[in-house]
């Protein structure tokens, strides 16, 4: 096998035990881990001379670099993340456009090839994430690099109707016909993504499957990001503090617990979420003082000013459910910004009567498939799940719900705290064989095996 070159917006090094915060960390890690290789990427610094920097740990090579004032302006707090985030996320209204932003984004993308150029290999295979780094194969090509470069989309893609809100949306998309592969989460978003070559660009779909557009032939393919089960069962179990994680009653009992965790942002559906919960002690009352939910939220972005508007709207209606119904000895949310650590989490979802997860729009969700996997199998808790995270497609036997509908919400909270153990276990032995037929490994199995295996019959011209 050859070696692999991871490239993503953000590289931390990883240590065990500590990971970062974000679905794709998560997932990359162990990836490559087992083939050992390079991940290159921003190192989250921003200064006036950015230098790269190595650091190896076990077999893999952490490069990374700073970005300068105005790239991290314009092409991560700019385009990628006040233009593509929200409209791939179909938040049309949440988003900008920027002519020199977007330069930014091509520049940069331009400029993080050249300086990984040196370090490639004839035969490494390129592995590109997310949508920061969209234009990243063109760019490569342009360069000379003939290395089989594969991008893996970690959010949705939005129908054509969306998508093509975006001014350059045509250049854009264009450069994504430069990989040799490109994934995505579910089946939805890659018929979105060949609809818009098909229909907008009048691209065509060959016998094979693969797609040819701007003369170039490419594939595209469907790998649902997973997690390791086992894995999350063991840190789940292995957390011994668990007692610290629940509330008790003033007679001794347990409360029974809801629990969400999220990165702060519009996206994850929080605010929906909280006028749901509180929708629910309103409604049905005889919960109340029961039941206590715990929302995990760690800030992210936060100097993009949306995220400052999402924060404010969330400490606003946590202060409204608490000031109207909190008593001395019952606080009915916990409303956290702080990260923890990912044992803490494990052991939190194993103890918790009810996993919430209602985004508005999520590639997968990470943290669904999490919630599930760290249960007791001879007593699982439940999963609301939202209709629209990736992961329902798989998890079809999670209470789905649109989070737009606050009642819809509430009583499929009332129904998950009241459901009998067989439903219970019945719905969790579902669950679980999805999510051990399409764990972490086979994500990436997949995407290697199917990025390496392919006949790429590129056309050229644009390269000599
Ligand atoms: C993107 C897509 C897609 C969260 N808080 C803490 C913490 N986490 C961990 C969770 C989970 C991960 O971060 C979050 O993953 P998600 O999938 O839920 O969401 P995004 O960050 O938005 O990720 C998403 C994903 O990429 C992968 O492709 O599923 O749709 O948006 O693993 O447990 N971990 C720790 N402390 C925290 O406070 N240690």
């Amino acid at each position: 096998m050859s070696r692999l070159v991871v490239v993503s917006n953000r590289v931390a090094p990883i240590k065990e035990g500590k990971i970062a915060a974000g679905g794709l960390a998560v997932g990359v890690y162990d990836a490559l881990r087992q083939s050992g290789g390079i991940w290159f990427g921003w190192n989250g610094e921003v200064n006036k001379n950015p230098q790269m920097r190595t650091e190896t740990v076990g077999n893999v090579d952490y490069v990374t670099m700073a970005l300068n004032k105005t790239d991290y302006d314009q092409y991560y707090r700019g385009f990628s993340n006040a233009t593509l985030w929200p409209i791939f996320h179909y938040r049309v209204d949440l988003a900008r456009y920027n002519r020199e932003e977007y330069e930014g984004y091509r520049r940069v993308n331009a400029m993080m090839v050249e300086k990984l150029k040196p370090l490639l290999r004839p035969d490494d295979t390129i592995w590109i994430h997310d949508y920061h780094l969209i234009p990243f194969a063109e760019a490569c090509r342009m360069s000379g690099i003939r290395n089989r470069i594969g991008f893996f989309l970690h959010i949705p893609f939005p129908a054509p109707g969306i998508i093509t809100v975006i001014p350059p949306h045509n250049e854009l998309l264009k450069t994504l016909c430069y990989y040799d592969l490109v994934g995505f989460q579910t089946e939805c978003d890659r018929l979105a993504f060949q609809d818009y070559i098909t229909r907008e660009v009048r691209g065509v779909i060959e016998r094979d499957g693969s797609l040819t557009a701007y003369g170039r032939n490419f594939h595209t393919g469907v790998y649902p990001i997973g997690v390791v089960p086992d894995n999350v069962r063991q840190l789940a179990n292995s957390y011994r503090e668990r007692r610290h994680l629940v509330g008790y009653n003033s007679d001794g009992r347990r409360r029974k617990t809801i629990v969400s965790v999220d990165r702060l942002d519009y996206s994850k559906g929080l605010v929906e979420r909280f006028r749901a919960y509180a929708a629910f002690l309103e409604n049905f009352p005889e919960h109340r003082r029961k039941v206590e939910f715990i929302q995990i939220a760690p800030t992210s972005r936060s100097d993009v000013k949306t995220y400052q508007t999402i924060r404010r709207q969330l400490e606003s209606e946590a202060g409204h459910i608490n000031g109207r119904l909190s008593d001395l000895d019952w606080t009915p949310l916990h409303y956290l910004n702080k990260s923890h650590d990912r044992r803490v989490l494990m052991g939190l979802f194993s103890r918790a009567e009810v996993g919430f997860v209602t985004p508005l729009r999520d590639g997968m969700n990470l943290v669904a498939k999490e919630y599930v996997a760290a249960q007791n199998p001879d007593d699982p808790g439940v999963l609301i799940l939202s209709r629209f995270a990736g992961a329902a497609q798989e998890l079809s036997s999670a209470l789905i719900v649109n989070p737009y509908d606050c009642i819809g919400m509430a009583e499929a909270l009332d129904r998950a705290l009241r459901m009998p153990l067989a439903e219970r276990k019945d719905r969790y032995e579902h669950m679980m064989q999805a999510i051990r037929a399409a764990d972490l490994d086979t994500w990436r199995d997949d995407f290697l095996r199917d990025l390496q295996s392919f006949t790429i019959h590129q056309a050229v011209e644009a390269e000599k």
